[in-house]
């Protein structure tokens, strides 16, 4: 096995269980929200979406956009307009964008309503909530259903204990969001969920991600970089990128061993939390590109 690829062991039976449990729930609803991370639009966006949701109305959902490049996001909205994916931008821990995302939900499901309205029925319009993991499902859900979270019923077929959130008069939500699973056959896409903290730290080679980002950081937005670790600069050369990040914060141990375990740890959690600035990893463009620009993994 390549060294430098980033492994992960899915628990296949985690994987079995939350299809079975988004095959369930997907019989059960009109309009799909994936949830996604504004700062990787494409790593953090399942591929299997297509098949799967095929016959559903969707409605992509651009989340932490406070922690994203804006003018990447501008550019994405664009490159999904383009499409013909109905998207938004929305921060869910604030209650930016809630009004939005309810409104696209009821755009996505605009003709099912007036279909049934033609029949004198009036629908009520189901939505489930999806996305990989850590991209803000539940603190979208949360915000969206605010004191409305109080139980609408049980309705049959939804898993044991799951319920359904008025939103609106004709809005719902399931109240437990549709997992998916990140694919993560392409390296670099692998590694954008990893610095975002899709993937659990525990299974990942921190010292080698941190420096994979660095590097990335660099090509991305050099001066916030530069700005936040002051012992870093165009003339870092590869192999002390991470010795540089631990000098710029004093992080030395016993006889001068530069402590690039912390400094790792410490990159990463500056990026994740936004401290080294909004940047967005992947523009539309870019993420064909991305797999030729960026070198696949460390050179030993
Ligand atoms: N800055 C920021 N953080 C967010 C946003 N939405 C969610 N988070 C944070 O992202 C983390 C994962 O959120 P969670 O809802 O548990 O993700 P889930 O695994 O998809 O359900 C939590 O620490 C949230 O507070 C957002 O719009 N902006
Ligand atoms: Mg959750």
């Amino acid at each position: 096995m390549d060294e430098n690829k980033i492994t992960i062991n899915w628990y296949p039976g985690h994987m079995a269980k939350a299809k079975r449990e988004l095959a369930e729930s997907l019989k059960l609803i009109d309009v799909v929200v994936e949830i996604v991370d504004a700062r990787a639009p494409a790593a953090s966006q399942n591929p299997d979406f297509d098949d799967l949701f095929a016959s559903k109305s969707r409605v992509v959902l651009l989340n932490k956009s406070d922690l994203a490049d804006p003018s990447v996001s501008k550019a994405w909205m664009k490159e999904y307009r383009t499409k013909g994916i109905s998207a938004g931008e929305i921060v869910s821990t604030s209650n930016s964008g809630k009004a939005l995302a309810v409104r696209l939900i009821e755009e996505a499901a605009r003709e099912e309503v007036e279909r049934m309205k033609a029949k004198g029925v009036n629908k009520t319009i189901r939505a489930l909530v999806v996305g990989i993991p850590n991209v803000g499902k539940s603190t979208f859900i949360n915000r969206i259903a605010g004191e409305a979270r109080a139980k609408v019923g049980d309705k049959p077929g939804v898993t044991k204990g799951k319920q359904w959130v008025k939103i609106t008069p004709y809005l719902e939500l399931l109240d437990s969001p549709g997992l998916l699973w990140p694919k993560l056959e392409n390296q670099i896409m692998a590694r954008h969920l990893a610095y975002l903290g899709s993937i659990r730290d525990e299974v990942l080679e921190l010292e080698e991600l941190a420096w994979n980002l660095i590097r990335e950081l660099r090509s991305i937005c050099p001066d916030a970089l530069y700005a936040r670790f002051k012992k870093l600069d165009d003339n870092t050369p590869e192999e002390e990128l991470l010795d540089a990040v631990a000098k710029s914060r004093g992080l030395i141990l016993k006889g001068g061993v530069l402590d690039t375990e912390r400094a790792a740890k410490i990159l990463l959690d500056e990026f994740r939390s936004g401290k080294i600035g909004r940047i967005t990893l992947e523009t539309p463009i870019k993420t064909e590109n991305q797999p030729a620009e960026v070198p696949d993994g460390k050179e030993e």
